[in-house]
């Protein structure tokens, strides 16, 4: 059986942040969570399963890659291969395509492009809801990419109803500017991150209270398309996600000092009369929501703190989508 077929998937970032499991195997979340999905960053990937050879083999951006790599996604393509029954081994291929330097190359966008090409592959069609599902089995924040716009992964009951569904297609002028603090490897991961957080810090029960609130309001102000709420709710929320770090034993914390600079910007953009908002995930970068029509301005007033190369503009993204070369 060959399989030549790629298919594309973006990056999301969350505005209403996922900080932790409730089952790890599964990966079950607390929370529910929301995000918007970024046209700027996305992979795309092909697998075949293929007789000629003897085991996975992986190739990430045209490298080979080693067993340890390739493992995890043996494990991710299991999940596929047994329900469809199939026994060959495959060969992957996946390219990264972020803007250079820009080092965000993303578990979310990696793991939904492969689960789509894997059900391509494979033949089992699954529908997009269904496969969120086995995206969530690769990393939680994959379960978001297979939808574009605005996207809440519902934490459901089980492995069947913890899914993606789209909250609104966000074609009504939403953008986001990426400030580019650091693009190396950070130094804890999030999933041992949400894990010593969940495990340890006081205030996560308050940070669940909190985020069921945070959901309910920012899904209504999305829906009235109300710009300003759904920034207020998002700073708010991401905030809210790294005090509970804070709070964790030992704290975590992943600023730098040009994180805290980008987020006085952001403020000091506000006050001149431009909306825009910000909010972090597991590293230094700093992503700034605003009307895409005020992204080039941002980006400009950025400019005179960081090099423009540090700065990427992004509307909002597309469901994954097959790809003829
Ligand atoms: C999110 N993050 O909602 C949150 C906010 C980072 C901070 O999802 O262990 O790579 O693979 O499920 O999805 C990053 O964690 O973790 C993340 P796993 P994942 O986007």
């Amino acid at each position: 059986m060959s399989n030549e077929k790629k298919v594309r998937a973006y990056t999301n970032i969350a505005l209403i942040k996922y900080w932790g499991k409730r089952n790890e195997e599964l990966f079950l979340p607390m929370n529910s969570s929301l995000s918007l999905t970024l046209d700027s960053f996305y992979t795309e990937t092909s697998v075949s399963f293929d007789s000629s050879v003897s085991e996975d083999i992986f190739y990430l951006n045209d490298t080979f890659q080693d067993t340890k790599a390739t493992e995890k996604v043996s494990r991710f393509l299991d999940l596929f291969r047994e329900e469809a029954g199939i026994k060959l081994p495959a060969i992957v291929k996946s390219t990264n395509f972020v803007p250079t330097a820009a080092g965000l190359a993303s578990s979310a966008s990696g793991m939904a492009a492969l689960a789509g090409a894997a059900n391509l592959a494979s033949g089992l069609n699954l529908d997009k809801t269904t496969l969120s599902t086995y995206a969530r089995r690769g990393s939680g924040s994959a379960t978001r990419s297979i939808f574009g716009g605005f996207v809440e992964w519902q934490m459901g009951t089980n492995n069947a109803d913890s899914c993606a569904l789209k909250v609104d297609d966000a074609s009504w002028d939403i953008g986001m500017v990426t400030v580019v603090v650091n693009d190396k490897q950070k130094a804890v991961s999030s999933r041992v991150g949400m894990k010593n957080t969940v495990a340890t810090s006081p205030f996560y029960p308050s940070w669940l209270e909190s985020t069921a609130v945070d959901l309910r309001n920012i899904k209504s102000a999305i829906l009235k398309k109300d710009f300003e709420q759904v920034g207020e709710i998002t700073e708010s929320n991401g905030m809210k996600m790294h005090a509970t770090m804070l709070g964790a034993n030992p704290p975590l914390s992943y600023w730098e000092p040009d994180s805290v600079r980008a987020m006085q910007a952001v403020r000091d953009l506000r006050q001149s009369g431009i909306p825009c908002y910000f909010t972090m995930d597991a590293g230094p970068n700093v992503k700034v929501l605003c009307r895409l029509s005020d992204g080039q301005k941002i980006k400009d007033y950025l400019s005179n703190i960081f090099n423009p190369t540090q700065l990427i503009i992004s509307g909002p993204g597309k469901d994954i989508e097959e790809i003829t070369d």
